[in-house]
């Protein structure tokens, strides 16, 4: 057990992969099958102040309920199967500027793999600030439509209105 455990450890750092930018992943041996007890790391960095776009292209994993056999595991969540619930979304945004993804796999049963390409966008979540102010605007522009409606409301209910005042 001893020996498997250092055998697995040293396969890790031979394969922990390093991306800037954008590139191209795939597991091991592609197009090939991925072998069995594979262990690497692939680490990915977006330009400064983006996030990270992954597109997948292929993904075919040893199927299993909890991934417990073979995974790719994104933001520490394992994923398997042929595009199944446990697969990953054709297109993963991640919102870092660098992530780590864990390839592992036990010692039988091997699948076609994955291939994804990644690239750097800006985080869509990030609100420009001209569009901040005109949101701004709509705000009290609501406000004001508001009050007209409540005068509105009181002119026709007379005094019963008062607690919107
Ligand atoms: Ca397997």
């Amino acid at each position: 057990m001893e020996k498997r455990g250092f055998h697995l450890r040293i396969e890790g750092i031979k394969n922990d992969k390093i991306q800037y930018s954008s590139g191209t992943v795939t597991s091991p041996g592609w197009p090939e099958n991925y072998g069995n007890n594979e262990m690497c790391v692939f680490k990915l960095n977006a330009d400064p102040g983006k996030i990270i776009k992954i597109t997948f292209e292929e993904f075919d994993v040893e199927r299993a309920t909890l991934c417990e056999y073979d995974s790719l595991s994104i933001m520490g969540r394992k994923h398997c199967g042929n595009w199944s619930r446990k697969s990953p979304e054709k297109e993963v945004l991640i919102y870092a500027e660098s992530t780590e993804l864990i390839w592992s796999t036990d010692g039988s049963v091997t699948e076609k793999g994955f291939r994804f390409s990644w690239e750097s966008i800006d985080n869509p979540i990030e609100v420009p600030s001209g569009a901040l102010e005109s949101a701004a605007g709509f705000h009290a522009h609501i406000e004001v439509n508001a009050k007209f409606l409540l005068i509105k409301i009181f002119s026709k209910r007379r005094g019963s209105i008062s607690i919107f005042l």
